[in-house]
């Protein structure tokens, strides 16, 4: 007979099979009593031994057990949303946010991975202007979440992350409860948390959760993650604990006479150069520094770790170097970087190169030096400054600007004037040449980055649209029309990859209630860390448009291996093997669509992109998430 027609295992042979193996089966009654033991409360005593209450397990009813305390605690927060991969290390708690608090404010967000449930809320942090929760196994499920932690480190991102784990042994289940406690659970991500605690009593979770939410949204802002105890959370709430009120504290300004000197350096300068990088929070950042330059009449180079001026802008002129050689006062905003402001080192001959104006005096206002940790290297190669003012970048420059305006006398606003005259042009000629970069391969397959983002740039820019990653390509940075603070949102943090999945699903989280379109170019490799946010986009219909920037490719690293190769005089052309993502290609369309998204693709003409994006944008208007698979060249 064919094999595809031979029939299957009948019932009653099964059963035969399973009543002689079961006899033999030391393992049988142990995976009844794990069994069990999954269905009992831990800390409640059997209802028959107890003579109360029965809840609908038959066993003793906990009525108010501290978990529902800990969400009348996290509701005073404001959360709108928590994300989570379920674990029962936190399980009470879990069946107090959906019953008791009614899955609102937060409202659980599901995830398949604890990475991307980190990175969500990383994205929506950003876009929000204000943490969201995340709930996480303690153990194991930290463990999958540290990468996505140490990005919104990185990127100074709060963060407010809760941890199960069960501390008693005598509480304790065998087995797998045992692999998943920890007596310190937070230790693994530690050197990349601006605080944690593990709170004994409920008044002490109280406590520590409001601190630590002050602490994380205190700049500069960073994760932080509060240990809910499983006995704590799943026995019932004793005493009478209160819950504080939450403090927001004021980002500090620099200090009045240095912000004084500042203005002094700035304004008699030659060329003053402004360079901005995690500088704006808010709305209010944009403006405040539109102000200070236009009160110099200085360059503005936004290296865009937050979106800090409009690129349409006169005066902004990022991405010249030439700038740096003439400069006479630099002054840096929130820069992650400040040596690589003016040296480069060359890669791979390792040869250092000062390539700015040797006597530039350096202002640098930051809140770097005030948090730091020692083990991870993201504080960069020490520069020294002429004047270092710890202080709030968006908080100090109003005073700041108020110190260039009182010190600008006539022959000052001349010569600010022309200098104003200068950067509009070289403005002009920049986006010129950009554009013609730009048009650079116009109808090559693989498709040209700049193809594709200028093909979705014509049906988003008379819409309120977001670029949930904006560090990638480079076409969007000069050419989309960049003018508001919660158009383009930075990245990853410390280049992380895994982000601009989850990152961009959590960006678009926060806007789908303010009504912004969400688009976000997708690369492949990062894709395919955490797929399945796409179920996650689909579960809780968010509206997002995710444009595969599919190069098939790690392409980063390919480079990489080829720049080695020719170091080592080797074959090139093998720089493939390990670094390419082909032989079989993924189809994202397909993968998309089986986790009941909209989805269109492989794209690799490039007159079917106004009408494949025409299509989605439609999806995404509705409410729904979409991905369009293109097929790219470049990186
Ligand atoms: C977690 C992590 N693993 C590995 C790397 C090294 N890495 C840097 S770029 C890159 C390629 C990413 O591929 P893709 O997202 O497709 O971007 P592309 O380079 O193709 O533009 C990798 C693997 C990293 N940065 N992060
Ligand atoms: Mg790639």
């Amino acid at each position: 007979m064919d094999d595809a027609k031979k029939p299957g295992l009948d019932r009653r042979t099964f059963l035969k099979g399973a009543v002689a193996s079961a006899g033999a089966s030391a393992a049988a009654p142990l995976v009844v009593a794990a069994a069990d033991a999954e269905a009992k409360p831990r800390g409640a005593k059997p209802a028959a031994e107890a003579g109360e209450k029965k809840g609908h397990v038959g066993l003793e009813v906990i009525d108010r057990p501290g978990s529902d305390f800990m969400v009348d605690v996290i509701k005073t927060l404001g959360f709108d949303y928590m994300s989570l991969n379920p674990g029962s290390s936190f399980r009470s708690l879990h069946e107090s946010l959906i019953n008791y608090g009614g899955n609102k404010a937060p409202e659980l967000i599901t995830c398949m991975h604890e990475e991307a449930a980190v990175a969500m809320a990383h994205g929506y942090s950003k876009a929000a202007g204000k943490p969201m929760a995340v709930a996480v196994h303690g153990t194991v499920g930290l463990q999958h979440a540290t990468m996505a932690i140490y990005n919104a480190w990185v990127d100074r991102v709060p963060i407010v992350m809760f941890a199960g784990n069960g501390l008693d042994i005598t509480k304790r289940r065998p087995g797998t409860e045992w692999n998943h406690s920890v007596q310190d659970p937070a230790l693994i991500a530690r050197d990349f948390l601006k605080w944690d605690d593990y709170p004994m009593s409920l008044q002490h979770f109280a406590e520590s959760t409001v601190r630590a939410y002050k602490i994380a949204t205190t700049p500069p802002m960073e994760p932080v993650l509060i240990t809910a105890d499983m006995d704590l959370q799943e026995e019932a709430a004793g005493g009478s604990p209160t819950i504080p009120k939450l403090a927001h504290s004021v980002p500090p300004q620099g200090d009045q006479a240095a912000l004084a000197e500042a203005a002094k350096w700035l304004v008699a300068a030659k060329n003053p150069v402004i360079i901005a990088d995690r500088c704006a929070r808010t709305p209010e950042g944009v403006k405040h520094l539109v102000a200070l330059a236009e009160a110099l009449q200085a360059p503005v180079v936004d290296l865009g770790g937050r979106m800090n001026f409009p690129n349409t802008h006169p005066l902004y002129q990022s991405g010249k170097r030439g700038l740096m050689h003439e400069a006479d006062v630099v002054l840096l905003l929130e820069v992650a970087d400040p040596f690589g402001q003016f040296n480069t080192i060359a890669d791979p001959s390792k040869k250092l190169t000062h390539f700015a104006n040797k006597d530039a005096r350096v202002i640098n206002i930051s809140m770097q030096d005030v948090f730091l940790h020692s083990n991870y290297q993201d504080f960069q190669r020490y520069l020294p400054a002429d004047l270092a003012i710890n202080g709030d970048a968006e908080a100090s420059l109003p005073a700041l600007t108020e110190e260039v305006r009182r010190l600008v006398d006539d022959g000052r606003r001349r010569a600010f004037a022309e200098r104003g005259a200068r950067l509009k042009d070289a403005h002009a000629r920049s986006r010129k040449r950009a554009l013609e970069e730009a048009a650079v391969g116009w109808d090559a397959s693989p498709i040209s980055t700049a193809r594709m983002s200028m093909e979705l740039w014509a049906q988003i820019k008379g819409e309120p649209w977001c670029l949930a990653v904006s560090d990638r390509l480079r076409a969007p940075r000069a050419l989309w029309s960049i003018t508001e603070h919660h158009q383009a949102l930075g990245g990853a943090g410390a280049q992380g990859v895994g982000y601009c999945a989850p990152g961009s699903l959590g960006v678009a989280l926060a806007n789908k209630a303010k009504g912004i379109l969400t688009v976000t170019f997708q690369p492949d490799g990062d894709l395919n860390y955490s797929p399945g946010v796409l179920w996650t986009a689909a579960h809780h219909r968010i509206p997002i448009l995710y444009v595969m920037f599919n190069n098939r490719a790690y392409l980063h690293e390919t480079m990489h291996i080829q720049r080695m190769a020719g170091v080592h005089k080797r074959d090139v052309a093998r720089s493939h093997i390990g670094t390419t993502i082909d032989n079989p290609f993924v189809d994202y369309a397909k993968l998309a669509q089986g986790y009941g998204v909209w989805a269109e693709g492989p794209v690799t003409d490039p007159a079917q992109l106004a009408g494949v994006f025409r299509r989605a944008l439609a999806v995404v208007k509705s409410g729904a998430p979409a991905l369009v698979d293109v097929v790219c060249q470049g990186a």
